[in-house]
């Protein structure tokens, strides 16, 4: 379709004005929200990594294209949560410390909160203490970990570890890029999940 590939360009230019009303645009033309999230949307960063990652383009840039991706994500938020509104059990969720990627995190996190989980998104950067600090305030559940860098991989472990020798009954789930299912075995998670759609599957899982 002509206008996701108008929206990826949208969002790769970082087009934060323009990305909503397109967005809107397709919807209004009868666009599946979830067509044009995966293929609008999501579809921009697969453009914008490979450009960061070869000096093409600069943090500055990739910020302005993450804030374009988050005004398309706040028209499609609404409609992508309609779901039910009985809590299948509480989870928190974060970016580990050192770690500032938040467009996948939000995106699990808005895919848990409309399966009918209550999700507290304490944001990112947050250490363990923070994490214990919010698990001490709601009693969670679950926790789930996201790392988007190599570099971050050791946070994600410190914190599981922490978290699970102060023996809270959460369960933890981690994911992000660079984590597998083996890393998650490792480091001694409760689960692991590669996108949205996985993070719900195995929530529930982990709390039957
Ligand atoms: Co950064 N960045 N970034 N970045 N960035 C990556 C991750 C990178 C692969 C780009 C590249 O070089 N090709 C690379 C990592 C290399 C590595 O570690 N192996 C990288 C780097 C190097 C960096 C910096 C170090 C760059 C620098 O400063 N020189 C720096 C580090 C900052 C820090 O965190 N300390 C940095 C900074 C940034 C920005 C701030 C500019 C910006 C983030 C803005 C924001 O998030 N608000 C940014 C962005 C946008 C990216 C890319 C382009 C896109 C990430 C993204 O949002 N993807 C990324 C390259 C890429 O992914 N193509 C890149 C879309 C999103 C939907 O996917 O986040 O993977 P993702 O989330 C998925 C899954 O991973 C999974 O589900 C999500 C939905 O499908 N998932 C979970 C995520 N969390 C989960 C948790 C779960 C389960 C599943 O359970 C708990």
């Amino acid at each position: 379709e002509e206008i996701l590939k108008e929206i990826t360009d949208l969002v790769v230019e970082g087009e934060d004005e323009e990305v909503p009303k397109v967005v809107q645009k397709a919807l209004d033309a009868g666009i599946d929200a979830n067509v044009i999230l995966r293929e609008g949307l999501v579809t921009a960063m697969d453009v914008v990594g490979p450009r960061m990652a070869s000096g093409d383009m600069y943090v500055p840039e990739v910020l302005m294209c993450a804030d374009a991706m988050r005004a398309g994500l706040e028209i499609l938020n609404p409609i992508l949560a309609e779901g039910d509104n009985a809590s299948l059990g509480k989870i928190i969720i974060g970016s580990v410390e050192g770690d500032l990627h938040d467009i996948g995190k939000n995106l699990v996190a808005m895919m848990l909160e409309s399966s009918g989980f209550e999700v507290i998104d304490i944001g990112i950067n947050q250490s363990t203490p923070r994490f214990e600090m919010a698990i001490e305030e709601h009693d969670p559940d679950i926790v789930a970990l996201s790392a988007l860098l190599t570099t971050t991989m050791p946070a994600l472990k410190e914190t599981t570890k922490a978290l699970k020798e102060k023996g809270y009954r959460s369960k933890i789930l981690v994911g992000g890029a660079p984590v597998d299912q083996a890393y998650a075995d490792e480091i001694g998670a409760d689960g692991y999940a590669e996108d949205g759609a996985g993070a719900v599957v195995c929530s529930k899982q982990l709390l039957n």
